[in-house]
């Protein structure tokens, strides 16, 4: 090993260290990390899991709080929000008092409204192999798995109504991936003009994300007025899962989120069974359903695996994202889709890129390098496609490829550091910096499949 990725190695647990917040809510103490302290002040549940997955190589113990404390703000109803306020923070917008969710609050632990894929179960399966000491691990996963059946039983009963084995995403933000180019048409339903002026006055005096951070890597103020247009909805809903799916402006299909539900109810039957939970054999027969699901999205003449826009007529989308890879991890897949997933990434003028994998395809007309989810190389997202290569890796080729991006990833952040994002074209960092799930990322890819190499 060189020096220098010794250096690296010890920086993405700097990184980690330092983001670290220590929260005493209620007379208990939790620890998390944020994502970064340029922007996002608070807990994120993607982020959370993401983290977990690369402490775990150093601080076995510390790995599971990232959960315990996301957890902590899990409402009545079993839902998870996709962010845990800290009350003390006041630069991330919207912050607490843009979401009008607190009647819904347990013990008073601020959270948003909207949920994130979900990533947890999936985190905790990881961590607990990862963990040398499966006594403590056995114990502190008894402390985490209730909690995470019950979100699991709250998407599969709010976000499945059709029980199609695929869940209902509501807002681009619970995608994870907020501007992607999926969301263009179903976003472009909802016209500027229709939005009432007090939520454009809203994001117009508290958009925040555009002056602390390079705007050319943000979304668009279009995009806000949407996203917070949506929150204006939800609010007048007061919350009510059953009416906000069925009348949300904004209702996807989401390949990626439906990917990571179906992985995560393997990981979490296979949890319940370590812990003797008879639920395990139901949360199985979710996966299987919605990887037969996943299957019969896949388009075999456009290469991708369409999403669906639920709230305008189950339209097919065929946007050529990153998304498309994920479904190989939960094994939803047929050996002509690995094929023909494989020639992808293999081809430079698709996402085979200086710097892979792009979060959009290069070939596509909605590529931008520069811009968030619309083209740049994020190490999380290059996380879920060497997870997804590895499953595959009876197929020679995506073995070979899970190495290539792997070492890739390591170099790129070696040499770069630990930003939000990247050009997957040249070497140019972009968006905040010293991110977590960035380090989380690095320190994942290194110890599972970086030191054979
Ligand atoms: C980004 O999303 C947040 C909203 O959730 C934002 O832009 O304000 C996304 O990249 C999301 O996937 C991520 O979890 C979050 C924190 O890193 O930032």
């Amino acid at each position: 090993m060189n020096n220098n990725l010794t250096q690296t190695i010890e920086n993405a647990k700097n990184v980690l260290a330092q983001n670290t917040v220590t929260l005493t809510r209620n007379n208990k103490t939790y620890r998390y990390a944020v994502p970064s302290k340029e922007f996002y002040v608070h807990q994120w549940l993607w982020d959370s899991a993401i983290h977990a997955m690369g402490i775990v190589h150093f601080d076995e113990e510390r790995a599971f709080d990232e959960i315990i404390s996301l957890i902590s703000g899990q409402w009545k109803n079993g839902f998870i929000a996709q962010i845990t306020f800290n009350p003390h923070e006041q630069k991330y917008f919207p912050g607490p008092s843009f979401w009008g969710t607190d009647d819904h609050w347990t013990d008073g632990i601020p959270t948003s409204g909207i949920t994130q894929p979900p990533l947890p179960a999936i985190a905790a399966e990881y961590i607990y192999k990862a963990s040398t000491n499966k006594v403590r691990a056995k114990k502190l996963l008894q402390k985490i798995i209730p909690a995470l059946k019950r979100y699991h039983q709250f998407l599969k009963k709010y976000r499945d109504p059709e029980d199609s084995g695929l869940v209902t995403v509501i807002h681009p933000w619970e995608s994870g991936t907020d501007n992607s180019p999926r969301w263009d048409a179903p976003l472009a339903k909802i016209s500027i003009d229709s939005i009432p002026g007090h939520v454009k006055e809203l994001v117009n005096k508290n958009r925040s994300d555009d002056k602390l951070g390079t705007k050319e890597h943000r979304p668009e103020f279009d995009d806000y007025y949407r996203y917070m247009y949506l929150v204006d909805v939800f609010k007048s809903y007061k919350w009510d899962q059953k009416q906000i799916v069925k009348h949300s402006p904004f209702a996807v299909k989401d390949i990626l989120f439906n990917a990571l539900w179906a992985r995560a109810n393997e990981s979490l039957a296979l949890l319940l069974h370590e812990l003797n939970d008879t639920d395990a054999s139901t949360v199985s027969s979710w996966n299987d359903q919605t990887k037969k699901a996943l299957i019969s999205r896949w388009d075999a003449g456009r290469g991708v695996y369409a999403d669906i826009d639920v709230a305008h007529g189950n339209k097919d989308i065929y946007e050529d994202t990153s998304a498309i890879f994920v479904p190989l991890w939960a094994n939803a897949c047929t050996e002509d889709i690995v094929n023909s997933l494989v020639k992808k990434l293999q081809d430079k003028n698709q996402y085979g890129t200086l710097f892979p994998v792009p979060s959009t395809s290069v070939s596509s007309p909605q590529f931008n390098p520069l811009k968030y989810w619309r083209g740049p190389t994020w190490a999380v997202a290059n996380l879920f496609v060497v997870e997804s290569l590895n499953r595959q890796q009876k197929n020679e080729a995506c073995k070979k490829l899970r190495d290539n991006i792997v070492g890739k990833t390591i170099t790129a952040i070696n040499n770069m550091g630990f930003n939000e994002y990247f050009h997957p074209l040249s070497d140019e960092r972009l968006g905040f910096g010293t991110f977590s799930w960035t380090a989380a990322s690095f320190l994942h890819m290194y110890h599972t499949y970086g030191k054979t190499k």
